[in-house]
């Protein structure tokens, strides 16, 4: 019987994995994002259960207190946006008053156009209802996209925003290279 996740073959850093009717399907990773109102809204849960459907592992979990200097570079592609400093205010929680979001790494085939369909349009007014952006999001009175997940659009994405969100030390297993380095003088709390 031959096993259908069985890796095929390697390209570069992707594995392509066979699928049913012969189909290659890279296998990925994606990065999710719990945004500030998806937890004041109480949807972790049901995030997580609508996430679950599509059978991928989560490899890296996480509550962050998001710093500007992470806000403004996880949306830097919009920064000559007019809503770009509402953007920054609303993912580090300002807007909802709560300093938490929840950092989510998704891995598997296909992993990050399985993610997007269930996340759903960015604008939660275009995005199809039963999505949860659809169903959850909402566009502010000031016109900001209150769309309570974020998931990587792009493989390239997806690297460049889990090595920013996540430490190797942080991911079950080796996704991307590394290397060692030995820190001196860090400063950090440890338990009393
Ligand atoms: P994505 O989150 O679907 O990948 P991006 O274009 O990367 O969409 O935008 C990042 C976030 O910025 C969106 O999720 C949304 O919160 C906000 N946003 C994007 N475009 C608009 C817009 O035209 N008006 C208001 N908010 C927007
Ligand atoms: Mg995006």
């Amino acid at each position: 019987m031959p096993d259908d996740n069985k890796p095929v073959a390697l390209i570069g850093a992707i594995q392509f994995n066979l699928v049913k009717r012969g189909t290659a399907v890279a296998t990925e990773q994606t990065l999710v994002i719990i945004k500030p109102d998806g937890l004041v809204k109480s949807l972790t849960g049901n995030i997580l259960s609508r996430l679950s459907e599509t059978k991928l592992i989560i490899i890296g979990a996480k509550i962050v207190r998001v710093t500007e200097a992470l806000a403004k570079e996880h949306y830097k592609h919009l920064s000559d946006k007019p809503f770009f400093g509402e953007l920054v205010e609303y993912i580090m929680g300002d807007v909802h008053n709560t300093h938490r979001v929840m950092a989510l790494i998704y891995q598997g085939d296909g992993a990050i156009s399985k993610v997007r369909e269930i996340v759903g349009d960015t604008n939660p007014e275009k995005a199809n209802p039963v999505s949860i952006r659809g169903a959850y999001g909402r566009i502010t009175t000031t016109g900001v996209f209150e769309n309570v997940v974020h998931a990587s659009s792009s493989a390239e994405d997806a690297e460049h925003e889990i090595k920013l969100w996540f430490k190797p030390s942080e991911i079950v297993g080796d996704i991307y290279p590394t290397k060692d380095v030995v820190r001196e003088k860090v400063h950090e709390k440890d338990w009393a």
